[in-house]
């Protein structure tokens, strides 16, 4: 598409809108970005989104498009598996890949989208600040902002709209009240909240820098991410209602008493614990299923926007970069903006859709299977075919998580993996009882190859 007459406004400077605002502006594209919230290089970062992401590498891989790589991976902390506290003591490392080739990335949200703000202004895009979308008029291309400082209105006249704002898009709302979007939101029915453990005395880390710490606890967990400057952020899901819920754990030292109970170990890290769970609000967790993102040529969804998710996969990030690289790519391969709109929507909705599902089936495998005997063997299979069908077998993690392929073609291959795993080590305890050559003629009949870079 001749780039050259056209502008694009995209609503949001978060993650997805500050890649896509660098991508299209290095194309040619006259960008004008509106962001609800302050400059977070002037004001500091108003968030209350997780402080900090595993990067996998489809964001990688789109990063790299955007020239934004380098100066992403210079701050991240390399996390090679998920490093399992017992409920009963112990731990163990469950490594994501085969060696420190395939392994993810703890990013600081707030650092990341400063490098991407950077880039879009220094590509040429224009961001304005305090601009929340309130309505848009569609027909005659008047798109209405209030800034949120002082209540005051902005108008401005748009081509296109582009909405990178986030799960709570306001841009979708407006788009819905013109022509409905098929809008079905489903809540999880747990919650999340963020504590931090700050580094030793001696300004180190003070447990293994290089992992993603996970306590599985049945029907919640814990997790922590490391930050590079010492520190970790630790998550707690919860469901919000039941034994042990949020609606039972209220105050600071309910906090500690569940804590002392389910979390011993971790609970001597977190010394302002009381502090941070009475200021931290807890997070909504959900899923958002729509049936068109586009509307016409005059406005397209993309990233939370589009397709909200549950974040068991780390994934949400990884699969919006990936949604600014395909739209990005339509806007060029296309001749018209409704056919690339149109085009991308048919792309990427069945993506987005197999990632919403991978993600939800995690959460009942962190939580209540990863310190299994079952799920253990399963992995130690899963290893093991691996090495013998690399072409065909290759592990669920290692399809979303180190490949590009498309997420429908990892969910749909993982399904029939795991029935086979499931299949095979039923009723045993050890590899040595399974017959790998029977096996290897399932592989064979089921799981075509499957071409690895
Ligand atoms: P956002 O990053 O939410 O950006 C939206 C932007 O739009 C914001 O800047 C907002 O201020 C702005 N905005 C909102 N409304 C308006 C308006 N009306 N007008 C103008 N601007 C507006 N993903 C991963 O890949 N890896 C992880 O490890 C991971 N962990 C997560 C942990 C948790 C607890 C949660 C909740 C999410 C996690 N995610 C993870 C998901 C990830 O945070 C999101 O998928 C990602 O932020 C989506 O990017 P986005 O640009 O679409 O939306
Ligand atoms: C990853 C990396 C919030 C969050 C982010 C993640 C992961 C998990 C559990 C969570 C999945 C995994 N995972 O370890 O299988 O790989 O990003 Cl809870």
């Amino acid at each position: 598409m001749n780039a050259s007459s056209r502008a694009i406004t995209i609503i949001g400077a978060g993650l997805a809108g500050s890649l896509l605002a660098i991508l299209l502006s290095r194309k040619g594209w006259d960008v004008t970005v509106y962001e609800r919230r302050g400059d977070p290089r002037v004001n500091g970062y108003e968030s209350g989104r997780s402080i900090n992401l595993a990067l996998a590498e489809r964001g990688r891989h789109a990063l790299r498009q955007a020239d934004a790589e380098d100066a992403v991976m210079a701050r991240a902390v390399m996390m090679r598996g998920r490093m399992v506290h017992f409920a009963g003591g112990g731990e163990q490392l469950q490594r994501y890949g085969r060696d420190d080739s395939e392994v993810i990335w703890s990013i600081h949200r707030a650092d990341l989208n400063i490098t991407l703000l950077d880039l879009a202004e220094s590509a040429g895009a224009k961001i304005h600040f305090y601009r929340r979308l309130h309505t848009v008029d569609f027909p005659a291309g008047y798109a209405r902002f209030i800034d949120d400082r002082d209540d005051s209105p902005h108008d401005i006249r748009f081509d296109t709209l582009i909405g990178a704002d986030g799960a709570g898009s306001a841009l979708r709302a407006a788009m819905n009240r013109a022509s409905p979007l098929g809008e079905r939101g489903e809540f999880l029915g747990h919650s999340y909240k963020e504590l931090e453990i700050p580094p030793g005395a001696d300004g180190r880390f003070q447990i293994e820098a290089n992992a993603l710490h996970i306590w599985p606890r049945g029907d919640y967990m814990c997790i922590a991410l490391p930050n590079d400057a010492g520190t970790f952020t630790v998550t707690l899901f919860l469901p919000n209602e039941g034994p042990t819920s949020f609606a039972n754990v209220r105050s600071g030292a309910e906090a500690r008493a569940l804590f002392e109970r389910d979390f011993a170990d971790a609970l001597p890290l977190i010394p302002h614990l009381e502090r941070d769970w009475e200021h931290h609000p807890p997070g909504l967790l959900g899923t958002l299923y729509l049936d068109r993102w586009h509307l016409g040529d005059r406005a397209v969804l993309l990233g939370d926007a589009a397709h909200a998710m549950v974040p068991f996969h780390g994934q949400g990030m990884n699969c919006a970069f990936e949604d600014c690289v395909a739209l990005a790519a339509q806007l060029e391969a296309r001749d018209n903006l409704a056919s690339a709109f149109a085009a991308f929507e048919a792309e990427r909705k069945p993506n987005a859709a197999a990632i919403q599902a991978m993600a939800l089936e995690n959460y009942t495998e962190m939580r209540d299977r990863v310190d299994d005997a079952d799920f253990l063997l399963q992995r130690q299979l899963e290893q093991v075919l691996q090495q013998r069908h690399p072409d065909r077998f290759v592990p669920h993690y290692t399809m979303v998580t180190f490949m590009r392929i498309p997420y429908a073609v990892a969910l749909e291959r993982s399904q029939i993996q795991r029935e086979l795993l499931q299949q095979a080590t039923r009723g045993h305890a050890d590899l040595a009882q399974i017959d790998l050559d029977a096996l290897a003629r399932t592989v064979h009949e089921r799981l075509p190859p499957l071409q690895v870079p």
